[in-house]
Formats: structure tokens, C-alpha cells, sequence
């Protein structure tokens, strides 16, 4: 028993020390049993499965965990009736300014019941890309059109939406989902990418997509239902989205969203699973990592760099949903912290210092609301550390 504890121990060591970023890492790693002691395990008590779990988390590290809140945005970006904007890129401060480029539409949603040629299937179908900008991050001015959905036979002529901002040699990236017509149940998505030398464009598209479903699984039947298959493939066989490039390790890190063909709900949630593609450049080839998928959880991507490594919000589906990770190479990443309800499909603030802390760059940001299941408007949102809990009129005050 004493031997188990002590190769246990080792093994807690190791992953200590290997998952905590750099300046984290203690230079005296406590002993198991002042870690016991810590946690308030009486003196001698065997450890429960739940506090060896608690001991292999890294060091009781509160820098991780915050609270948020939202409020609406003024001015055009304010939430309009018969309008869907939503999915806001990462924001850019370019000359003072901020900037912002999301997915627009009009018009109610008819689903798929009816003529999927002619009907607006979901709320960012039959979107374009549009971009706003604002000196306070509050009051945004649209601009106008940023990316077109391409004619009739592109492989982008139904949507483009839910794009992705970044900046690099001196020249605008946007990374965004496609969609070709007609935009049926068992349509495929892919990712592509458009650049221009100012933010006000013009921009130039890819000719074909940057990044496409695996498409390894066999649907089961002609009927337009993707629950049906004879096997599903890989996470990511039937749509990739959310697409977000970060410059890592002098390499374009592309991650993404799988949806897997015949998606099952696992952990009380959607199938969904988030991959990694890696490119030299910034236009591609991007090649899907061989440690795919890089989370067994998660929606929207929302990664930043942090302390030489890539830190991750975990929203909406599985098992680890609401969560803030942390890896030091991009891929090989570890819980840090749990964000009760975490805002989804936020857009970062790409200017804040985010090495001053690891939630620097969610101070402020911006996400979506559904105002009506046909409309959706674009919000901000505010976070701050959670450092203390204290009763009505109790002194929050330690010392
Ligand atoms: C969002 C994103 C993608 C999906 C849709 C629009 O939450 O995951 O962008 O395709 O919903």
C-alpha cells in the first residue's frame, strides 16, 4: 500500500510540475503530506479518491478562476429585430481603433422542413462578413461588407460566417466557416481564409477551402439525416468549424471544431471535440496534427497564448465544458479552472497585455445572445477574478 502511495506520489509529481505554466512552478514542491495538510485532511487519514484528484490539479492556484457578466452594445451593434449578427471574431485595436468582424443576416430562419434551395436553413446561413469598429469597445460603427458569399458553383455561395481575426507581416487574416448550396442536413462545412492589406480590405479569398471535414465515416441511406450511418469516422467527418489561427512556435496554429457524421450525445451533451491543424505560412497548407482531436469537450474555440503555451475556454458540450485549460505546447492540454455558465463564442481582446495574468484577455470581450431562436445580437462582456465570497454586510477583509 505504502509502495502504490509512493509511485502514486511520483507520478502526482510529474504531472505537477509537467502541466503547470513556467513561472508557476514552485521551486519547492510541497510533500504529499503537507499537501494533505493543506487541503485539511486530518493528520494520517488515508486520501479519498476525490482529494487525490485534488492533489494531482496543480498547485492551489486561484488565478485562473473568474466571474462574468454581459451588457448590451450601443450603437449600430445594438440589438436590432430582423437582424441576426453573431459569432464576433477576436477584436484588433488597429491605430487606436477597435475592430470587429462577425456574421450577418436577415429574416427569420425556416429550418429544414421546406425547400432547403430557397429557405434560410439557421440563423448564419445566407450570412456575409461583416466588420465594425469602436474607440471604447462599447459604442461600435458598422462599416459594411468585409467578405461576400461567393456566385452560384463556389464552394462559398450559400454562407460565410463565424470568422476569425488576425495580424501577421504586416497584413489582416480572416479564418471563416463555408458552406455550399444547397445547405442540407448532411451538407459538409469547411474553413477558409481571406487577407488584405488594410482592415477596411480589399480582401482576397482563398480558391478553395484552407481546412475540410475528414469525411472518413459512411452516412446510411439517401435520406437527409446525419444521425444515420453505417460508421461515423473520425470527430471531425462531418463539418469543421469555429476556425481560429494563432502564430505559435514561428508555425500558424489552426484550431477548429469537429462535428462528427452520426453524432450521439455523450457527457449530457453534444459530440464535439476541438482539432489542430498546422501550417508554415498563414495561407496553408494547414496538416490536421497526429494528436487530433486536442480536447474531448467544448464549442466555439476561444485560445490565447499565455506564459510560452496556448490556454483554452472549454464551453457547451462534454464532459469538461466550463472550463479553462492550459497547454505548454498547444496541444497536450490540462484543466487550470471551472467558469460556472462561461459566456460562448467570444471574441477576444487580441490587444490586452495577456501575459500579465492568465485571464488578462478576458477582462473584456465580446459574445452572442439569442434574443429570439430567429435573432441573435452581439454583446460584451466583463470578467474579474473571483477572490473572495463573504455573507450580506460580512467583512470581506482576511487580516
Ligand atoms: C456556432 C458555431 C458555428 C456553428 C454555428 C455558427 O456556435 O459553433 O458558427 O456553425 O454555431
Amino acid at each position: 500500500m505504502k509502495k502504490q502511495f509512493l509511485i502514486y506520489s511520483a507520478m502526482v509529481a510529474i504531472l505537477a510540475v509537467g502541466c503547470a505554466p513556467k513561472s508557476e512552478v514552485k521551486k519547492e514542491e510541497k510533500t504529499d503530506e503537507a499537501k494533505a495538510l493543506a487541503f485539511g485532511v486530518p493528520k494520517g487519514n488515508k486520501l479519498s479518491a476525490a482529494m487525490k484528484r485534488a492533489m494531482a490539479w496543480p498547485e492551489r492556484d486561484n488565478s485562473w478562476f473568474i466571474e462574468y457578466e454581459v451588457e448590451p452594445l450601443k450603437g449600430d451593434l445594438a440589438y436590432e429585430e430582423g437582424v441576426v449578427r453573431r459569432d464576433p471574431s477576436s477584436i484588433l485595436k488597429i491605430d487606436g481603433l477597435y475592430y470587429v468582424w462577425y456574421s450577418k443576416s436577415y429574416g427569420p430562419t425556416q429550418g429544414f422542413a421546406g425547400d432547403m434551395e430557397k429557405d434560410k436553413v439557421f440563423p448564419w446561413d445566407r450570412c456575409d462578413i461583416w466588420y465594425a469598429t469602436s474607440e471604447d469597445g462599447i459604442t461600435w460603427k458598422e462599416m459594411g461588407k468585409a467578405v461576400e458569399r461567393g456566385q452560384k458553383g463556389a464552394y462559398d455561395d450559400r454562407s460565410v460566417f463565424t470568422p476569425e481575426a488576425f495580424t501577421w507581416g504586416g497584413k489582416y487574416y480572416l479564418t471563416y466557416q463555408t458552406v455550399k448550396s444547397p445547405y442540407t442536413v448532411r451538407v459538409i462545412e469547411c474553413v477558409a481564409l481571406a487577407w488584405a492589406d488594410s482592415p477596411h480590405g480589399p480582401w482576397h479569398k482563398s480558391e478553395a477551402p484552407i481546412l475540410s471535414p475528414s469525411q472518413n465515416g459512411e452516412w446510411e441511406g439517401t435520406e437527409d439525416n446525419r444521425f444515420k450511418v453505417k460508421s461515423k469516422g473520425d470527430f471531425d467527418s462531418h463539418k469543421t468549424h469555429d476556425p481560429c489561427v494563432i502564430p505559435f512556435k514561428g508555425k500558424f496554429y489552426l484550431y477548429y471544431k469537429g462535428e462528427r457524421m452520426g453524432e450521439e450525445i455523450t457527457w449530457g451533451g453534444r459530440e464535439i471535440k476541438h482539432g489542430l491543424a498546422i501550417a508554415d505560412k498563414p495561407e496553408g497548407p494547414y496538416i490536421k496534427s497526429e494528436y487530433n482531436p486536442i480536447s474531448n469537450s467544448g464549442h466555439e474555440i476561444c485560445v490565447w497564448p499565455y506564459k510560452g503555451g496556448i490556454a483554452s475556454l472549454i464551453t457547451t458540450d462534454g464532459v469538461e465544458k466550463n472550463t479553462i485549460q492550459w497547454s505548454p505546447d498547444g496541444i497536450n492540454f490540462e484543466i487550470m479552472s471551472v467558469i460556472p455558465g462561461a459566456p460562448h463564442a467570444i471574441g477576444l481582446n487580441r490587444s490586452a497585455d495577456n501575459e500579465k495574468e492568465p485571464t488578462e484577455i478576458l477582462r473584456w470581450g465580446l459574445t452572442h445572445t439569442y434574443n429570439t431562436p430567429d435573432y441573435q445580437s452581439i454583446l460584451r462582456f466583463k470578467t474579474w477574478r473571483k477572490t473572495f465570497h463573504s455573507a450580506k454586510g460580512e467583512s470581506s477583509a482576511r487580516k
